[in-house]
């Protein structure tokens, strides 16, 4: 049987015009604006064809050969792979792909490494840091006591020092590192000695860069850390899940953790997503555009300032740039507002020490994977720069002018069908 039996849009249109509608108005939204949010990607046909299969329909509790469920012999088989494919990529003694999210994995990770009322040590979220690394309104603050870390005001740059200093005043059980707006390298072999010195674990969440990891224009965190926890669909180009990655002695300790502790059945239509972009990342096109994703972001990041707004650190060595907005003296909720009408999508975001709240912040947070998956390089993030830069500073008549600007840059590099690998320099 080779017949493939999978989306059929016509069908959907049929039965379900307004969702169909909904469909084609997403696909046209994405194609027709800039997409800069930097845990956003364009996945491919290949990983898209496996979400939209039959794998959706198969119910799977538990590991390949000890199912809770007969009939699991093809979904075994593509964990398998997904999990050969990870540990190869990455170097990994042991690999989970079940977790549903990064938040997800998250959870997991904390249930195998500590137990509530557990002190942790984790990067505070407005210098960088993710809810699920000790938020009060997320699990993580409400059940440990996390003590959190921050960045020095004179550099912008993780304070190792103090982290060393916070960790000896609170023996935290579980240090992590890793972060969602923190656009330089981490030294991860810094942190595995702060955690070694006080017998805590370490946990790098590496959701944002995994995918520069695995395209080789990041170092890896896996030498360092007891568990890593990721995303697969940010710089990694995979279905929206997450996954874990860790030395042999915990490897049964994270499977229970995430099934059946904090999950029941895997969606085995997104495991099996997961295993096809882990092949799709070790292709040798994977590390050009993870170099590329790296160049344009740094490329982005001097085109912002060189329009007034200030690179956080300085710049970046990553996927993401965070610009403080406060000479232009306009906030990021503003910001994300007037870019948006202008078909520019990135997200407000607080910079360190913001005297903003969240919610206004001072701050914009740009990533470059989707428009370098599309294929845009350096000359055209000069242009996105200047299109940010204008509509930041406009008025309702100008940003239409953009919003037309922008659609004329992303009509020379469309999102569907993507850009075939054979046209990149590899
Ligand atoms: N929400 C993700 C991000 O945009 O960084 C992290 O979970």
């Amino acid at each position: 049987m080779d017949t493939f039996w999978g989306p059929d849009f016509d069908a959907l249109r049929r039965e379900d015009p307004e969702i169909a509608e909904v469909v084609l108005n997403e696909l046209d939204r994405q194609r027709g604006g800039l997409q800069l949010i930097a845990s956003e990607n364009f996945t491919s046909p290949a990983v898209l064809a496996v979400l939209g299969s039959t794998l959706a329909n198969k119910y799977a509790e538990g590991y390949p050969g000890q199912r809770y469920y007969g009939g699991c012999a093809e979904v075994d088989r593509a964990e398998e792979l997904g999990i050969a494919r990870a540990k190869d990529l990455f170097g990994a003694e042991h690999v989970n792909l079940q977790p549903h999210s990064g938040a997800s994995a998250n959870m997991a990770a904390y249930a195998a490494l500590v137990q509530p009322g557990d002190t942790v040590l984790a990067m505070d979220l407005p210098h960088g840091g993710h809810l699920t690394h000790g938020s009060k309104v997320n699990f993580s603050g409400k059940w440990f006591h996390t003590v959190g870390y921050r960045v020095r005001q004179d550099t912008e740059l993780i304070d190792y020092d103090e982290v060393r200093d916070l960790a000896l005043a609170h023996r935290p059980a579980l240090v992590i590192c890793g972060a969602t707006s923190y656009p330089r390298l981490i030294d991860f072999k810094a942190f595995r000695d702060i955690a070694d010195e006080v017998g805590a674990y370490l946990m790098v969440d590496a959701a944002h860069f995994i995918g520069l990891v695995a395209g080789r224009a990041v170092p890896s965190p896996v030498p360092h850390a007891d568990v890593v926890s990721c995303t697969t669909h940010k710089v990694l180009r995979g279905p929206r899940g997450g996954m874990l990655l860790c030395r042999e002695p915990l490897a049964a300790r994270i499977d229970k953790a995430v099934f059946p502790f904090t999950q029941g059945g895997p969606l085995m239509h997104a495991v099996a997503a997961k295993a096809v972009a882990l092949r799709e990342a070790a292709l040798p096109e994977f590390q050009w555009y993870a170099h590329q994703v790296v160049k344009n972001s740094q490329a982005l990041a001097a085109g912002l300032a060189a329009e007034g707004m200030r690179p956080v650190t300085g710049g970046t060595d990553t996927h993401l740039a965070l610009a403080d907005l406060t000479d232009l003296g306009v906030t990021g909720r503003d910001a994300e507002t007037r870019c948006e009408q202008a078909g520019i999508m990135l997200n407000k975001n607080a910079i360190p020490f913001d005297p903003e709240k969240a919610s206004v912040a001072s701050g914009i947070r740009v990533g470059t994977p989707s428009v370098t998956t599309q294929g845009l390089r350096e000359g055209e993030m000069r242009q996105i720069a200047g299109l940010i830069a204008a509509a930041v500073r406009a008025g309702p008549a100008q940003l239409r002018e953009i919003a037309t600007a922008v659609s004329a840059l992303v009509s020379e590099f469309p999102a569907y069908p993507l850009p075939s690998p054979d046209l990149v320099d590899v």
